[in-house]
């Protein structure tokens, strides 16, 4: 591929929840045809236009970091998983819209991945609670993205969708409820490709157009720093 510059976007959530499926209709613009649990990582690449239709269009690479959700929370899994982690430019939050339990999981998957469960000793440690006060210097765009919309029956859609609005909301992200399975959920010139391209927009525009850059340091490299305030680092 031409060397185009490109951002990291992580695609977290529970196990099953349809991140592969997902990854896979943003990069391929179809349907997966045989899902498997991913084991480790597998990162898939979509092209975007930055800025499209105006004169500081250009082309980037989106690069989705798919990192598989099965296992739990035990220090040893989730050290190995916060490798995946390093300079991240964004993150896309998946939940299963016909499972609770995956949208209040977003909570634990997110606070993981800001390396903000991260103890004094450099450990990454178990903790269910969170605090939405956590959120609110967050830098890192955040997508919310709720799939198995088809398995939602008509009479639960009000109920279920008001829930997910909230749950964006606490994030202060975007949020697009899909089923993974079908292309046209995110045909082009829809509400969602737009929302989609919006937060690539702001994903390459903190990463590349803003002073400081929106990078976090990665487990590692927090360390390296001491654990203290936040600096901006380059990857490429
Ligand atoms: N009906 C429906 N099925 C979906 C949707 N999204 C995913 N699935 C199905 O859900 C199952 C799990 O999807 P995956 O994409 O493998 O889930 P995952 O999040 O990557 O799971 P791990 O790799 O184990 O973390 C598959 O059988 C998919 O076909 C959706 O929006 N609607
Ligand atoms: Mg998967």
């Amino acid at each position: 591929m031409a060397a185009l510059d490109r951002v990291k976007v992580l695609v977290l959530g529970d196990s099953g929840v349809g991140k592969s499926s997902l990854v896979h209709l943003l990069c391929q613009n179809q349907m997966l045809g045989n899902p498997s649990w991913t084991v480790g990582c597998s990162v898939d690449v979509r092209i975007h236009d930055y800025k499209e239709g105006t004169p500081e269009e250009k082309t980037y690479y989106i690069e989705l970091w798919d990192v598989g959700g099965s296992v739990g929370s035990a220090t040893s899994v989730k050290s190995t998983r916060a490798v995946f982690y390093n300079l991240l430019n964004g993150i896309i939050l998946v939940h299963d819209l016909t499972n609770k339990k995956s949208s209040q999981n977003l909570y634990r998957w997110s606070l993981e991945a800001l390396n903000r469960d991260v103890a004094p000793t450099g450990v990454l440690v178990t903790n269910g609670d969170y605090d939405r006060e956590q959120f609110a210097d967050n830098q890192i765009p955040l997508l919310v993205i709720g799939t198995k919309l088809d398995q939602i029956p008509e009479t639960k859609r009000n109920e279920v969708l008001t829930r997910t609005a909230f749950l964006a909301e606490d994030f202060n992200a975007e949020e697009i409820n899909l089923d993974c399975t079908n292309p046209r959920y995110l045909a082009a010139g829809s509400s969602n490709a737009v929302k989609l391209s919006r937060f690539f927009d702001k994903v390459i525009e903190k990463r590349y157009f803003l002073r400081d850059g929106n990078q976090i340091p990665g487990f590692t490299e927090r360390k390296r720093f001491g654990g203290g305030a936040l600096k901006s680092l380059h990857y490429d």
